[in-house]
């Protein structure tokens, strides 16, 4: 067995089912031996951008590393916007990032970067192969940290993949959360017995099912409001489960929001801080005054945190409170006529199939989905939580591949889908039950609003010509067909209605584009 075919082995061990590559000369023995293990999907992006993205969406779904497959540091660099969006969502992912011949590096050639430093910026866990007997060992420590929720990367030297040490054992990866801290726990108890108003914040794997019971167990004996981070990576959310608070975009509505508590409590989150730094206006959004206490750590499971926290509340199991604090079904109507961006939401919410992941990049278009989905079907919610533009087609398509049997609606800005295009190829190659819907503004709306938030109304044709996005204005339908996706453009609600429907039920990726007044 050669160096990547132990990699690819020691993969498969520890449960990697998924490789979304963009290979080159450096990562061609570990190309070649992903044929010698029928385990691991290869699924090839034209862009590492999409690789990545797509790694993050699959791993947001499943809770569990998808792998990449990238060629040295420009490869890593073409990925790093979505690693940097998947450590800010805390999704388990791992990256294989081939290097030059250990004999070769030292002459310097064109291709040679420093890889460590670029995936410095966004690993949580990160080793370059210090010689092939080790590569089983690095890989299996790479997947068990990359579970506590990061981003590990493995950098490996195109000799070590080629080379065949001799009597080495497949590892396993030894992973395990770290224990509840009970003091902790009485502490924060102690904090929510006290009757003053208070906030449970909470994030990560919080924010699915078995997090939002004990959250809602919580609220359920203590009286305290459900909150989360204004772009949480992965909400469940519908009818039957509790509803958690949204945190606004902009900071002085998210505190004049959070200014009635007198206690927060965060599990799964830091404390909230404002997107952007605006003069007078406080970086911290949670009031100064306000007693806060985290409850766990990156290394615990804050599902199980709080599940303590419930029970040292004795608060009732879930099934006996949700008839209180569940969201109740809701059956909004398709709306009627020209189509805006309200329009646009309320036909999403109208018309979306139970059991959906809604991948959500819409940005000025779509932040009014999320009040009205609350009492929708059971479906799942992921946002842009880094911040970096181009992660939802990606995510879209990772998603669609961890979880084949539901459907997938991607709510996407078209300036932001420009960034990472590529992936409807991959839609279409998968043949995968995504539908792109794309908010076509032509412009980077956001930019004018943060423009006018700070007073300019009016700019120069040289600023406005780095906002809109005509001349020529983006033909959707053309450039989903190019890139083997059917697509058709709508401009009323009526037409999105129906087309929709159409898309979720037709196996394989759509595009509708979404011709906005
Ligand atoms: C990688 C990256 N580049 C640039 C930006 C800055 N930026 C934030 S929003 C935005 C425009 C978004 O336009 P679009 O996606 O069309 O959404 P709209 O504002 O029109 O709703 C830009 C360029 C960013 N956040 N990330
Ligand atoms: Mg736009």
């Amino acid at each position: 067995m050669n160096g990547a075919e132990l990699l690819v082995k020691t993969a498969v061990k520890a449960g990697i089912e998924i490789c979304f590559a963009n290979a080159g000369t450096t990562e061609m023995p570990t190309v070649v031996a992903l044929d010698s293990e029928p385990g691991i999907k290869p699924v090839l992006c034209l862009f590492e951008g999409v690789c990545t993205g797509a790694a993050d969406g699959y791993g947001r779904m499943l809770d569990k590393p998808a792998m990449t497959l990238l060629h040295l540091g420009p490869g890593f660099a073409d990925g790093i916007s979505n690693l940097h969006n998947a450590r800010r969502a805390k999704t388990p992912l791992l990256n294989l990032v081939g290097e030059h011949a250990t004999w070769h590096r030292a002459s310097d050639p064109p291709l040679a970067m420093d890889i460590e430093r670029l995936a410095s910026t966004v690993s949580g866990w990160q080793r370059t192969n210090s010689a092939p007997r080790a590569l089983s060992q690095d890989l299996a420590e790479a997947v068990a940290a990359s579970r506590y929720g990061q981003v590990s990367t493995l950098i490996v030297p195109n000799d070590h993949q080629w080379a065949e040490p001799a009597g080495v054992r497949i590892a396993t990866p030894k992973f395990s959360f770290a224990p509840v801290d009970s003091e902790r726990i009485e502490q924060a108890a102690r904090l929510m017995r006290a009757k003053r108003k208070a906030a449970l914040m909470i994030g990560g794997r919080a924010l699915r099912r078995r997090g939002l019971h004990a959250a809602a167990r919580i609220r359920a004996v203590t009286g305290c409001d459900l909150l989360t981070d204004g772009f949480p990576p992965y909400v469940e959310r519908g009818a039957g489960l509790p509803d958690v608070t949204r945190l606004p975009y902009f900071p002085e509505p998210a505190i004049e929001l959070l200014s009635q508590y007198k206690v927060a409590v965060l599990a799964g989150v830091k404390e909230p801080v404002a997107f952007f730094g605006y003069k007078g206006v406080a970086s911290q959004l949670l009031p100064e005054k306000c007693q806060k206490l985290r409850i766990d750590t990156e290394s615990q499971n804050v599902i199980e945190v709080l599940e303590a926290l419930a029970d040292a509340l004795d608060a009732p199991q879930y099934s006996k409170i949700s008839g209180k604090i569940a969201s109740k079904r809701s059956h909004p109507a398709v709306p009627a006529g020209e189509l805006t961006g309200e329009k646009a939401c309320l036909t999403l919410a109208a018309t979306q199939p139970e059991d959906v992941i809604v991948v959500d990049e819409g940005l000025t278009t779509s932040f009014r989905y999320y009040p009205l989905a609350a009492g929708l079907a059971p479906h799942t919610y992921l946002t842009l939580t880094g911040g970096s533009l181009g992660y939802g087609m990606p995510c879209a398509t990772g998603a669609a591949l961890a979880c084949p049997d539901r459907p997938v609606i991607n709510f996407e800005a078209d300036g932001s889908a420009m960034y990472t295009v590529q992936a409807l190829w991959t839609q279409a190659r998968e043949a995968l039950n995504v539908t792109t819907l794309i908010c076509a503004n032509r412009s980077y709306n956001i930019l004018r609003v943060e423009l006018s938030r700070v007073g300019i109304e009016s700019i120069g044709p040289g600023a406005s010509s780095l906002m809109d996005l005509e001349r020529p204005s983006i033909d959707w339908v053309r450039v989903a067909e190019g890139l083997g996706v059917p697509a058709v453009s709508v401009n009323t609600a009526e037409d999105l209605a129906r087309e929709l429907g159409k898309a979720t039920k037709e196996a394989g990726p759509h595009l509708i584009e979404m011709v906005l007044v």
